[in-house]
C-alpha cells in the first residue's frame, strides 16, 4: 500500500546552488547527499517532515553526473524543474507487480537500490499522466 510522498526529485544542473537557493529561501537544511553511480545522478535530499511511523518526505536535488543518465537526457529536452513524484511503501516489489497487473509498464523487474539505501522502481510516464513515478521502500533507519 502507498502510504505517503517519500519525496519529489527535482533535476538541475548545478546542485550546490541548487541546495543554497532552498537553503537560503526555504530554510531547509541538507539532510544527505550521495551519487549513485547505476541512476547517473548526484543527489542532496532535503527532509522536510518526518512520521512517527518511521516515514518521512524529502526533496530530492538532482544533478547528472554523466551525459547519458536520464536526468541529463531530461534537462536537455526540458530544462530544470520537478523531475519525478515518488510514493512511499513497505513493499515496493509486491505494490510494483500489482500496478503491473493494471496494465502500467513498471521499468525494473527487481527493485534497484536507491537514495539511503531504498529499494526503488519506476513506472512509466506514459503510462502515469506524464508523470514519471517511482515507488520507495525506505531502509528501516530513514
Ligand atoms: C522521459 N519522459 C518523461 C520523463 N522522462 N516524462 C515525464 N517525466 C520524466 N521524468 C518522456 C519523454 O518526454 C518522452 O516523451 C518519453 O518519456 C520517452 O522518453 P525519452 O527521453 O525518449 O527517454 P527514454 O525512453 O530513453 O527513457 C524514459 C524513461 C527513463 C522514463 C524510461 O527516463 C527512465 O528509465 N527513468 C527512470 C530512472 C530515472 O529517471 N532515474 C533518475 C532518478 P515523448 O512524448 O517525447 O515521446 S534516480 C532517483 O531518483 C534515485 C536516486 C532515487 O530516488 O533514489
Amino acid at each position: 500500500m502507498l502510504t505517503r510522498i517519500d519525496h519529489i526529485g527535482i533535476a538541475c544542473f548545478d546542485l550546490d546552488k541548487t541546495v543554497e537557493f532552498y537553503r537560503a529561501t526555504y530554510g531547509f537544511e541538507v539532510f544527505h547527499t550521495e551519487i549513485n553511480e547505476e541512476q547517473g545522478v548526484r543527489e542532496a535530499m532535503l527532509k522536510i517532515n518526518g512520521t512517527s511511523d518511521g516515514g518521512a518526505s524529502y526533496l530530492q536535488l538532482l544533478e547528472p553526473t554523466r551525459e547519458d543518465s536520464t536526468v541529463a537526457k531530461w534537462l536537455a529536452k526540458n530544462g530544470e524543474g520537478v523531475h519525478h513524484i515518488a510514493f512511499g511503501t513497505e513493499d515496493v516489489l509486491g505494490d510494483s507487480e500489482a500496478i503491473r497487473g493494471k496494465g502500467v509498464r513498471v521499468l525494473y523487474d527487481q527493485p534497484r537500490t536507491g537514495s539511503m539505501g531504498s529499494q526503488i522502481t519506476f513506472l512509466h510516464p506514459k503510462d502515469c499522466g506524464g508523470v514519471l513515478t517511482e515507488l520507495v521502500t525506505s531502509h528501516p533507519e530513514h
